[in-house]
């Protein structure tokens, strides 16, 4: 396969004017006619114009009304190629596609009776010839004719223009996009499908129509999905001034798609599981992450479609900075608090662990083999935290500044992330040079901290010093730009000044950020009566590891003092984290396992805490998991770590079983599911008691587990219910599991948490279950949702088994991954992920997860997909 690299990029030979696409559409075989306007780029470099196009039967061409013969043009597998063409021309193109034999999911494709289509990053070179590449910007107008009664509704970007209906029982719609777009963002969909409606009126007063598509059993699962929608377009033009610019804005859910979402200009088509949801059948996790993901495509429409991305190396520049934009909604709309943990916590347990391994790449890659291997946690997570960084240098108004003049400056074009940092740089006077580092370089950078405090001079010298380690390709690192958010803590909890020896007067806030630029620097405050307890890198503001020694005392007195919530949970973390290994470590040697008082008196004064958020109860009361664990251990000791959480967690159940279960019943009221922080912060609190009592392995417990999941009118307390369910051996784990799948076997959302409870579970049968379910009626490898909740939560989520020291977890995800590889690809390739961090495993697994890679690796026809994360694992 090729490689495409950043520093080939040259602009495209010709451009695009106007597209107009006319679909006959069928499920075997769809007629495309395409007829584009194209001129010669005077920015080109002025070679032949080459058109991409992949599986497609071509049925003629014509240039400037004149049909072409065959020795006028020249084809590949995916180019067509027109050896001469004037200056500006008309180009007709007929095409056939075959939208039911695309089981890859990339261009237009059949889900169950609904067409629909898939077009970033390259899907739509499987549609029609045409130059597909997000710099190549056009006018769109798409009519769509189709059975009437087969396919009622027909949907294409942009505003409704004209309809009607034909004599052979067929009709048609015509839709026309005025914003000039690349071919990444086009859709279409045909189905039969229930529309729920709703309005919104726009800051300048204009009508838009909102429209939610679904299939007619789930009319009633919109609600939540439209009012998400229009506190997102709300927002965005309170806090970014973005305002909708269509008549109609569409969302339409389909059971079949490789990712959570996508933003096609007005016509967002979204995975059923991220925009269905009622109490009865979707968690709080679930209502949580719709609400986030309708609002991420949401605004979109201004990062990415608006101003879009110049080649696919920019990809963070929507992708990262849309991120930040939906995590700092989800905050405003929930709690600021809890959303940043949650968002650090995936963060360091997915992005750092890819950015430690085989496939460590920058925010900005140099280079890729098939551009959907990265659509990355370092393109999306990592890249909002640059930009977040370049939020917290710039002070919010700044940034905003920054962002108008982004927008202002880049309307209708597609850019580079130099050209966002720019914008930011001119709008605030700064020099952003050293900072664009984040974007071309690869690797988690560690901070060590250094504190020292002099009592005579009443000064406290804090070293920073930074390194990054080596990444593929990148041996060498230069110092990065590092925003150190820190505060100082008297004895008593309260905040000291922070005032350095070269100003004047103490800031007056009781956080300061300090700018890292050089590999070490320290930084002398002054006028400190009493040795001051610091706090770094509060609200986590940089992605990096921190290593600061403290014992475990600095570490409890943080968690109950620091005035920052996120430090105060991190430093739960830390505390949890350093004292677990310290036991992995006893269990490795055979000795007695000790669990420090300390840690235990803490974790009660946090439940006992009425004044503390439940929510932020249940987060500094759940332990670290057995991934992170691995991830901090030099060879990770799967088995060790397995039974010291377990201990960890039966001694904390033992040892505050009076608080959980006070607690437990004081937030066990009947009350109206509603989708709200407070509600979900009691639902979260209430089931870490649960969990924690079930782990005192009281029979009682069992049966009030029973009796929640009798009881529930919401899959929140449902589902957390049969999770602890399934982890105890016995008749009555197996009833709860019958009894759930007679209950909602009807509904795919819920099907699907039923496997993967089952996938996740800790009893020995799991591998053997996980094979079982793969020949269940409900599960099909064709559906990338039923292959994500049962093999990938298996692989990735059950590390115990998963690494069982047999290897057949090994074997049995290599074995899926290949029949997968034929089906399709892009979710093949993302199953490979369980075995990133393959070499940090001892020996005897590393030779087994080698075996299983060299197998796949070793396969027939391969797709480009897994061939690249293949064999980059195995350089
Ligand atoms: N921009 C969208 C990316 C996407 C995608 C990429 C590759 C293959 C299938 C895909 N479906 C959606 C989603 C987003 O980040 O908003
Ligand atoms: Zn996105």
């Amino acid at each position: 396969p090729q490689i495409t690299r950043l520093d080939d990029y040259r602009a495209p030979d010709y451009l695009i004017d106007t597209v107009s696409l006319e679909f006959e559409l069928d499920a075997s075989e769809t007629r495309v006619s395409s007829k584009l306007k194209m001129r010669r780029n005077p920015e080109g470099q002025g070679g032949p114009c080459i058109l991409n196009g992949e599986y497609l039967t071509l049925v003629s061409i014509a240039l400037d009304g004149k049909t072409l013969a065959g020795n006028e043009y020249q084809r590949t597998t995916d180019t067509l190629l027109l050896p001469q063409v004037p200056a500006s021309f008309e180009l007709e193109v007929v095409t056939l596609i075959h939208p039911d034999q695309n089981t890859a999911l990339e261009g237009l494709y059949h889900s169950g009776a609904i067409l629909c289509t898939q077009c970033e990053a390259e899907g739509f070179r499987r549609i029609t010839y045409y130059p597909d590449r997000p710099d190549v910007m056009a006018v769109f107008t798409v009519t769509l004719i189709a059975d009437a009664k087969k396919w009622p509704m027909l949907l294409a970007n942009g505003n409704r223009q004209a309809s009607g209906e034909m004599e052979d029982g067929r009709h048609w719609v015509r839709w026309h996009d005025p914003h000039p777009k690349p071919s990444y963002l086009f859709a279409l969909v045909a189905g039969d499908l229930y529309c729920q409606q709703d309005q919104f009126t726009t800051m300048s007063g204009r009508q838009v129509l909102l429209e939610i598509y679904v299939d007619p059993e789930n009319h009633n699962k919109c609600d939540h999905a439209l009012n998400s929608l229009k506190q997102a377009m709300r927002w965005d033009e309170d806090v970014y001034g973005r305002e909708y610019d269509l008549d109609v804005f569409m969302i339409v859910a389909v059971n079949d798609f490789n990712m959570g979402a996508m933003e096609n200009k007005g016509l967002n088509i979204f995975n059923a599981a991220c925009v269905l949801a009622s109490p009865e059948t979707a968690t709080d996790a679930d209502f949580y992450t719709i609400q986030s993901i309708v609002g991420h495509e949401y605004f979109h429409n201004w990062s990415g479609n608006r101003v879009t991305c110049r080649d696919w190396f920019q990809l963070s520049l929507k992708e990262g900075f849309t991120v930040l934009r939906d995590q700092q909604f989800s905050a405003d709309m929930n709690s600021a608090a809890v959303q940043r943990i949650d968002d650090v916590d995936q963060l360091r347990s997915m992005q750092f662990a890819e950015d430690a391994g085989p496939m460590a790449h920058p925010v900005r890659p140099d280079s890729y083999i098939e551009i959907s291997n990265f659509y990355t946690v370092t393109i999306y997570e990592k890249g909002a935290e640059v930009v977040g960084m370049l939020k917290t240098l710039t002070g919010p108004e700044g940034f905003r500044k920054g962002t108008d003049l982004y927008f202002s400056r880049h309307d209708g074009q597609a850019v580079t992330t130099d050209d966002f940092v720019k914008a930011i740089e001119d709008a605030n006077q700064l020099d952003l040079t050293q900072f664009k580092r984040w974007y071309s370089q690869a690797g988690t950078p560690v901070l060590i901290v250094e504190a020292h405090y002099d009592a005579d001079k009443q000064v406290l010298e804090l070293t920073l010093r930074q390194s990054c380690p080596a990444t593929p390709g990148q041996p060498e690192k230069q110092p990065f730009v590092i925003p150190v958010a820190m505060g100082l803590l008297s004895s008593s909890g309260a905040s000291l000044p922070l005032q350095l020896d070269t100003e004047t007067s103490a800031v007056d806030a009781e956080t300061r950020v300090l700018t890292l630029t050089e590999q070490s620097q320290t930084f002398r405050f002054i006028h400190l009566t009493e040795e001051p307890v610091v706090s770094v890198l509060r609200g986590f503001s940089a992605p990096v590891k921190v290593k600061f020694e403290r014992d475990n005392e600095t570490l409890a007195f943080l968690m109950a003092h620091d005035r920052d919530s996120f430090n105060r949970w991190d430093a739960g973390q830390q505390l949890l984290i350093q004292i677990m290994l310290r036991m992995v470590e006893q269990y490795q040697s055979d000795k007695t396992l000790d669990l420090p008082e300390i840690l235990l008196d803490r974790l009660q004064h946090v439940l006992d805490d009425p004044s503390i958020d439940p929510a932020l109860v249940a987060r500094m009361l759940s332990l670290p998991s057995e991934n992170y664990l691995a991830a901090q251990m030099t060879i990770a000791d799967v088995d060790a770590i397995h039974a010291v959480r377990k201990y960890v967690k039966q001694q904390i159940a033992q040892r505050l079983k009076a608080g959980f279960n006070t607690r437990y019943q004081a937030l066990n009221q009947a009350q109206v599911y509603e989708f709200n922080a407070s509600q979900m912060a009691q639902r979260s609190l209430k089931n870490v008691c649960l969990g924690y009592l079930m782990a005192t392995g009281d029979p009682m417990q069992t049966q009030r587990c029973l009796k929640q999941m009798k009881q529930a009118d919401n899959m929140t307390d449902l589902l957390a219910g049969l999770r602890l369910m399934v982890d105890q051996p016995g008749p009555e784990r197996e009833h709860a599991l019958r009894a759930f799948y007679e209950q909602w076997q009807h509904d795919r959302q819920v099907v699907d948490k039923w496997l993967t409870v089952q996938a996740v579970s800790d009893l020995p049968d799991a591998l053997f279950r996980v094979k079982a379910l793969l020949k269940h009626p409900a599960f099909s490898m064709k559906n990338p949702n039923n292959v994500r909740a049962l093999i990938g939560q298996f692989c990735r989520n059950n590390p115990v088994h998963f690494h069982a020291k047999d290897g057949s977890g090994y074997r049995f995800l290599a074995e899926q991954i290949l029949l997968l590889d034929k089906l399709n690809p892009q979710v093949a390739a993302r199953q490979l992920g369980a075995f990133n961090s393959w070499r940090r495993y001892d020996a005897e697994r590393q030779a087994l997860m080698k075996k299983s890679l060299s197998d796949i690796a070793g396969a027939q026809d391969l797709s480009a997909d897994v061939y690249e994360i293949v064999n980059k694992y195995l350089a």
